[in-house]
């Protein structure tokens, strides 16, 4: 069967699935997106994802011209129509089809997209026996230039950090900030275990706000791990206990190694496999 994509209220075919390269997302990276996984047919914390979507627009004064609700049924229609039980959504909303110049204003319908696909996780390996990690040389964007709070089109200095771990044989990379603190990972937030407590850069480190990252501190907490938001540098990295990353396409993978230097005794640790556990049952629930 074809895989349908929706556009602006219609489904096509894959293969006809397309929209004007006068659009600004494709011209300038002007648009948003999300990414949101479906368990059972139902999609995972669909309200925060479209509220965190709602608000990325709205910080790059886009407005999309429909309600959340009209979006939440449109997604599950999209997903019905290609019979995706375990899947991956991509939610993106461009700024439309305008003229050569960067001005918004001459883009008047916004380009809603949404495709429902399966998804290809790591290796079950990673998930097993941990990650090995680099940072790159990439910074994560300065909040004064595009906050990295805004799920934006432009992924580019991510991009290129990815390409950074590529070169290492590495599947992530972790990313600093600008005043040179550990921000994220460049498609996941991190965690670190210290003295028993689960600790990750708070938003304002420059980071965006997980939905996973914030499942897992709910979690956390209501299994009596003690969470923290805190500021940190590679060396808190380095010294950790446990290291995992967190992400809606990724859920919960442990680090094992960061820069060469093995963390803890090289194997998940005991707190990255019990939220691991924990996560597994929250998403099915
Ligand atoms: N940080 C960044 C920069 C992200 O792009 C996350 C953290 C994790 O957020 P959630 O809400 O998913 O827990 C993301 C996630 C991919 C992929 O293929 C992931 C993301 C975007 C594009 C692709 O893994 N975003």
């Amino acid at each position: 069967m074809t895989l349908k994509v929706y556009i602006n209220g219609t489904l096509y075919n894959k293969e006809d699935a397309k929209v004007s390269v006068y659009d600004h997302g494709f011209l300038y990276g002007d648009g948003v997106f999300e990414g949101m996984r479906s368990y059972a047919g139902s999609v995972f914390r669909m309200k925060e994802h479209l509220d965190r979507l709602w608000d990325s627009a709205e910080r790059i004064q886009l407005e999309i011209p429909m309600t959340k609700e009209e979006m939440s049924d449109a997604v599950n229609a999209t997903l019905a129509a290609n019979e995706i039980e375990d899947g991956y959504i991509r939610l993106v909303i461009s700024r439309g089809e305008g003229t050569l110049g960067l001005d918004p204003n001459k883009c008047p319908t916004p380009n809603i997209v949404i495709i429902t696909d399966f998804i290809t996780l790591y290796p079950e390996e990673f998930y097993q026996n941990g990650l090995e990690i680099v940072t790159a040389k990439t910074i994560r964007n300065h909040p004064g230039a595009l906050d990295p709070r805004i799920k934006s089109l432009n992924y580019l200095n991510n991009i290129l950090a990815k390409i950074e771990g590529l070169a290492a044989v590495c599947v992530e990379t972790l990313m600093l900030n600008h005043q040179g603190e550990v921000a994220e990972c460049t498609g996941d937030n991190i965690f670190i275990v210290r003295d028993g407590k689960l600790l990750t850069p708070p938003v304002e480190a420059g980071v965006l706000e997980g939905i996973t990252r914030g499942a897992v501190m709910e979690l956390a907490a209501g299994d009596g791990i003690q969470v923290m938001e805190s500021r940190m540098t590679l060396d808190d990295v380095y010294s950790a206990a446990e290291v995992f990353l967190t992400g809606s396409a990724a859920e919960i993978v442990p680090v094992i190694k960061v820069d060469g230097n093995q963390i803890g005794d090289g194997i998940p640790g005991l707190i990255t496999r019990r939220i691991a556990d924990l996560y597994t049952q929250l998403r099915v629930s």
